[in-house]
């Protein structure tokens, strides 16, 4: 006992020391390694060009894959008979399941079919730029291998491999950034309980409760798993999730920041680390400083983009993010498309999820959607990347605009009758205009202080979102 304390100890002392260089690297000279995060103009350690570089890459992708991916797809919406409208990955929770009964899904667990390449071409081809994938949902399972518990996908499943170093080192070959979902909340961990009416007290909810002195343990826990994810697969962000327990403050999701931080300083974390966030609209509450880096709206597009704000809306293509095998609600590829493009014009990324089965295959309807985005894509991708919000003051009443540099982007979903579409002014004047399609035939166009008007083909050569270029003079 004594020994394993000293030996504890020494671990300890290693492992702060080797952390020391990393975190004052990462701050500036004359700031200590406390403040980081801590976004007071004043105290902040990272300077606004420095964050920029580190955003930088994160800001021009505009569109990423979020996976939903582990022991929920066996059940795949459905137990003892029972199903429902809730979310698939939350049936431990809806239908009140034990852990040692949620844990015998891990038997059927085997993902024999799944093909890293394939997945990572699957987004690539619809023109995603990252990669966001649960490593551990709320169910606590880990789908990589851990070495700080069993209940992961090599020790406690059929499949007995790690399919996350594949598709991380796919993500990389292939030109994506890879990067990692991780549940602070646990419906696994024994530092976690369930009080509620009618509730197995190991079964899923809402909330949990932590027992008496369980949660320095449990923080343990989780640092020990997201320094496993940090050194062995290295990912761009680290997206949060079930902060909401009454048991995790603001300063636990500061002290975790900084952990991931320091442990790789250019990394990406999102809001949900700590307590900021604004219930699904997602962004962060502005009474004071919060941790993380960008705002997580979920489900929804906000109203307006905020400048000097980065956020992302993370949606599903059904109405579920872990497989559910009768969920059909399946958008159109006309509603993912222009979901994309309003993001974009406020500002924001889109994280679009899709449910592997347990066999370890996306579902086909899925696959058809990604590839009709992937064509529009292909066509009009250059008013998406690296584009900024919309430069008009109101919507526009026939669709979206983005820009970049000295062009700006007219997305055109309500295509005008009569061949003239007409644009408000903005400021600016024009030079050029043309069809994203045809960048060599200029269109005809007239200004006045009112607006533009330009002379447009008949019929929408896209019904879905015509992209017009507008190169302005500056
Ligand atoms: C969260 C997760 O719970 C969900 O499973 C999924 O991973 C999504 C991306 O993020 O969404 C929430 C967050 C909070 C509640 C419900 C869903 N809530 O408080 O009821």
């Amino acid at each position: 006992m004594k020994r394993q304390v000293t030996i504890l100890i020494i671990f300890a002392t290693l492992a702060l020391w080797s952390l020391s260089p990393v975190v004052s690297s990462q701050s500036t000279a004359h700031h200590p390694p406390a403040k980081l995060n801590v976004k007071d103009e004043n105290e902040v350690d990272e300077t606004k060009a420095h964050r920029d570089e580190r955003m930088r890459w994160w800001r021009e992708a505009r569109f990423g894959m979020f996976i939903h991916w582990g022991l929920y797809a066996v059940p795949a919406g459905e137990y003892k008979g029972q199903r429902s409208t809730r979310i698939g990955e939350w049936i431990m929770e809806w239908a009140n399941i034990p852990r040692v009964d949620y844990e015998k899904f891990a038997a059927q667990f085997n993902p024999v079919k799944f093909n890293a390449a394939d997945f990572v071409r699957v987004a690539k081809d619809a023109g995603m730029k990252y990669i966001v994938i649960t490593s551990k949902h709320h169910d606590g399972f880990a789908i990589y291998d851990s070495k700080v518990s069993s209940y992961d996908i090599v020790d406690f499943t059929p499949y007995r491999r790690d399919p996350i170093k594949e598709l991380a080192r796919e993500a990389k070959k292939q030109g994506l950034k890879f990067c990692f979902y991780y549940s602070i909340l646990d419906w696994h961990h024994p530092s976690q309980y369930v009080d509620a009416p009618g509730k197995d007290p190991t079964a899923g909810n809402r909330t949990t409760k932590m027992k008496p002195g369980a949660k320095a343990e449990y923080i343990t826990y989780m640092k020990a798993q997201l320094r496993e994810l940090i050194t062995n697969y290295d990912p761009a962000v680290l997206w949060f999730d079930g902060e909401w327990q009454d048991w995790w403050t603001e300063e636990d999701g500061q002290d975790l920041y900084r952990f991931v931080r320091s442990l790789k300083p250019d990394i990406i974390i999102n809001n949900r680390v700590g307590k900021g966030r604004q219930g699904m609209a997602g962004l962060s509450k502005t009474d004071r400083k919060y941790s993380g880096d960008f705002g997580t709206p979920e489900q929804q597009i906000p109203a307006n983009g905020l400048p000097g704000i980065d956020w992302e809306s993370c949606m599903t293509m059904n109405t579920t993010w872990g497989y559910k095998f009768y969920d059909d609600q399946w958008k159109s590829p006309q509603t993912i498309i222009r979901n994309l493009i309003d993001i974009a014009s406020k500002g924001g990324n889109y994280l679009l999820n899709v449910g592997p089965t347990s066999e370890g295959l996306i579902p086909q309807p899925s696959i058809e959607r990604l590839a009709a985005v992937g064509t529009w894509m292909r066509t009009n991708g250059d008013a998406i990347y690296g584009t900024t919000a919309s430069p008009f003051t109101t919507q526009l009443s026939f669709g979206r605009a983005t820009s970049k540099g000295q062009r700006v982007y007219l997305h055109v979903f309500d295509w005008p009758a009569g061949g003239k579409l007409q644009v408000p002014s903005w400021g600016k004047a024009i030079k050029r205009t043309y069809l994203m399609t045809n960048p060599r035939a200029a269109l005809k166009f007239s200004q006045s202080e009112n607006g533009l008007s330009i002379d447009v083909p008949a019929a929408a050569p896209d019904p879905i979102a015509t992209v017009i270029v507008l190169e302005t003079r500056g």
